[in-house]
């Protein structure tokens, strides 16, 4: 096996690598190396393969190595054929709906470090209702605007965001994100139903 994936299953930004290797048939391809970082601590090997000390970062034999998600997911995806990736304007579309989704795990994730990682005299609630506000924005544009591009075929926007509501589910389950939302509830039901969602969960949390 050449490639090597640092992986941990709270991540979404791992769990769209995850869905692509199942859904390209190469769950073979890749090992998987359990990795533990939090933004204070990259741990011992992981930062000389990649300077921002985040997961997934993917280790090849045949060149160095790749970052951030959307890179390993392209890549995985070209030595699959490129199916997930479509060409003309289709691809702008799925690179803002991708953008959109990874933006959304931004600040979900940015809302967890504020409450875990800042002394509870120090934390602010406003930088989380921010962060929860532009959540709140991108889930209605992905309501409202997306839904005909999420009907259409598998791409890797679509990935992105079943994987981003997946984290909001985990992470933020009282925020109930499908409330007022019924287009976009229907779409994940359905969608979380793709063997390669049911074989990738989060963790207990
Ligand atoms: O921020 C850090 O230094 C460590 N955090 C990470 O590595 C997180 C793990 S998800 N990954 C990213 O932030 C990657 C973002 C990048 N743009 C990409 O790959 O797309 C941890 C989730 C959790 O524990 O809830």
């Amino acid at each position: 096996m050449s490639m090597r994936l640092f992986h941990a299953p709270a991540s979404p930004y791992v769990r769209k690598v995850m869905v692509l290797l199942h859904e390209t048939g190469q769950t073979d391809a890749v090992e998987i190396l359990p990795t533990v970082v939090s933004p204070m601590d990259a741990g011992p090997t992981l930062p000389a393969l990649n300077p921002l000390g985040k997961l997934p970062t993917l280790e090849r034999a045949d060149g160095p190595a790749l970052y951030d998600s959307r890179v390993i997911c392209r890549y995985l995806d070209d030595l699959a054929g490129g199916r997930l990736s479509p060409s003309g304007p289709r691809l702008w579309d799925m690179l803002t709906l991708e953008a959109t989704a990874d933006g959304i795990m931004d600040a979900a994730i940015l809302m967890v470090y504020e409450n875990r990682l800042r002394p509870a005299e120090k934390a602010m609630d406003s930088i989380v209702e921010a962060q929860w506000a532009k959540i709140v924005r991108a889930l209605d544009v992905l309501d409202g605007r997306w839904l005909g591009h999420l009907a259409g075929p598998l791409d890797l926007g679509q990935i992105a965001v079943g994987c981003a509501l997946g984290y909001l589910d985990f992470r933020h389950p009282g925020r109930d994100w499908r409330r007022g939302r019924p287009g976009l509830t229907e779409w994940m039901a359905r969608f979380s139903e793709r063997p390669s969602m049911q074989a990738t969960p989060p963790p207990e949390a």
